[in-house]
């Protein structure tokens, strides 16, 4: 057997935790079409017969505008340090340009995979003329794949598993996730969220969310200004019971959920507010 920890980097919004979910086989990272929805490292684990392999997605590295965004890059740098691994993703349908190579150059030294994502979306020349676009990474070996249809992941797992150490499981066979059930939850509001709002609203939003002893969690959504308040509550509460429904049928298991929107002015430029809520 063999066993070992991937880290999985790249720029904004070129499908890191969407690959995380394929390889993983189940889906243990939010995504979404909006960059900076990973804020923290999240981990996600591939148990099979001939190995076992920890994943760690990471939030995609930009240029910093807020503490919440300079919290973000450094746990992306920080998941790369002791790891088997680097799976350095790019986007197969934007140019491969100097942020994709910045990143590259962060890594470098550690022994690395590159991934050519979201291939379904590009033609098969583009795939190609990308893949020689990234030729000039050093890396062990470079893979053409769709985390959206699954095409080329197999292969990649299994290349992946040829790179860690011989040794024995890391988490329990049956554990795919290492977040608790609350950060679960919170993440899975906090991605409806992604996708119902616009402009401002995603980034400005944070979530927690914590169980009582009768089994029911609470999750607080913190906002930054009044209006946005205004619009997560939407008219009636219609937002946040359109929220509630779809993450209680993710959930998978009959959950008491309860939503509350509190506003926090500011709180992604202040570096102690953004410790509190968890990043
Ligand atoms: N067409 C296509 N879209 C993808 C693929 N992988 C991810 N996406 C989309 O790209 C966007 C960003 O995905 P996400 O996994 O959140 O990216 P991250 O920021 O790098 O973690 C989302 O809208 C995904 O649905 C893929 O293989 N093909
Ligand atoms: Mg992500």
């Amino acid at each position: 057997m063999r066993s070992g920890f991937v880290t999985v980097v790249g720029r904004p919004n070129v499908g890191k935790s969407s690959l995380l979910n394929a390889m993983v086989g189940t889906k243990v990272s939010i995504v979404s079409d909006k960059p900076q929805t990973t804020r923290r490292q999240v981990r996600g684990i591939l148990t099979r017969d001939d190995g076992q392999l920890v994943f760690v997605d990471t939030p995609g590295l930009h240029k910093a505008e807020t503490a919440l965004g300079e919290r973000c890059n450094q746990s992306a740098l920080d998941a790369a340090s002791g790891v088997d691994v680097v799976v350095l993703v790019v986007d197969a349908t934007k140019p491969v340009g100097t942020g994709d190579r910045w990143v590259a150059a962060r890594f470098a030294g550690a022994p690395m995979v590159v991934v050519v994502n979201k291939c379904d979306a590009a033609s098969r020349e583009r795939t190609l003329s990308q893949l020689a676009a990234v030729a000039d990474v050093p890396a062990a070996a470079y893979f053409p794949v769709s985390a959206a249809t699954g095409d080329g992941v197999e292969p990649l797992v299994a290349h992946l598993l040829g790179m860690v150490p011989e040794g024995g499981l890391l988490y329990p066979a049956e554990q795919s996730a290492d977040a608790s059930f609350e950060q679960w939850i919170a993440e899975l509001v906090r991605e409806r969220l992604l996708a119902v709002t616009r402009d401002e609203v995603p980034y400005s939003v944070a979530t927690r969310a914590t169980s009582s002893e009768d089994g029911s969690v609470r999750c607080e959504i913190v906002v930054e200004r009044e209006s946005q308040k205004g619009i997560v509550i939407g008219r009636g509460g219609s937002v946040l019971k359109g929220i509630r429904n779809h993450v209680r049928r993710q959930v998978g298991r009959s959950v008491a959920l309860e939503l509350a929107v509190t506003v926090d002015p500011g709180w992604q430029h202040r570096v102690e507010r953004v410790e509190r809520l968890g990043y």
